[in-house]
């Protein structure tokens, strides 16, 4: 009995807890993981099996200037249901299913926090990409539904359901006011959210009652996107 109790504390310490806050003016930090062995990732828990029609906003500051992997969520039979990479270049993927738009090199900060969403409709497969206060026209992206069971991940990208991490287009770098909605924002709302305005929160994913299970070397810290007032 004692060994099953053991093994199971071993397991929570292993895995970690899901836990559900309010990380209002947090940010996530993911470190250089230089030895692959850490694997450093945030588990985002949604509840939903069936996702149409989304928005997902997040900010991110990071130098690296290779691929990696800003929002990854699989099913079963999809690694890439829905996934947004950045390249080195600036360039950022979308994928959907087994879809792909690549809007190419995107005027992006290095020493300054970005502000993303990415929206995409299945009835119509239109997607858009907005980035610190602009955005693209509108392409054409996938209209598969995402439907099963999702496994959300920030930190890593995921090349099988909740796994296939790899170290090279892992995120390294600073994740804040990460929400998904479960319909198209508006361009006011989504203006709004890049000024650090009011909008409402998302209603799959919402920064501010987040659940979420912490992995690896993540740590939770004070973000700067508005300037703090220092006293
Ligand atoms: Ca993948």
């Amino acid at each position: 009995m004692e060994t099953k109790m053991l093994l199971f504390f071993v397991l929570l310490w292993t895995t970690g807890c899901s836990e559900v806050r309010d990380l209002s003016g947090k940010q996530f930090t993911f470190p250089n993981d230089p030895r692959g062995v850490n694997q450093p990732h945030v588990v985002l828990h949604a509840k939903t099996n069936s996702i149409s029609t989304m928005t997902v906003c997040l900010r991110f500051f990071s130098q690296m200037n290779r691929m990696q992997g800003l929002f990854s969520l699989a099913t079963v039979d999809h690694e890439n249901a829905l996934m947004l990479n950045k390249d080195g270049d600036g360039s950022y993927k979308a994928h959907t299913g087994s879809d792909t738009y690549i809007y190419k090199k995107l005027p992006t900060n290095l020493l300054d926090w970005n502000s993303v969403c990415w929206t995409w409709d299945s009835q119509t497969g239109l997607t858009q990409l907005w980035l610190n206060g602009l955005h693209t026209s509108q392409k054409l992206l996938g209209k598969s539904v995402v439907r099963g069971e999702l496994s959300i991940t920030i930190g890593q990208e995921q090349d099988e359901f909740k796994g296939g991490f790899k170290t090279d287009d892992s995120f390294e770098g600073d994740i804040t006011d990460l929400h998904m909605w479960d319909h198209v924002v508006t361009a006011c709302d989504i203006r709004s959210y890049m000024n650090q305005g009011s909008f409402s929160p998302g209603n799959l994913l919402n920064w501010n009652n987040l659940n979420h299970t912490v992995s690896g070397n993540v740590f939770i810290q004070d973000a700067d996107f508005v300037e703090p007032v220092c006293q």
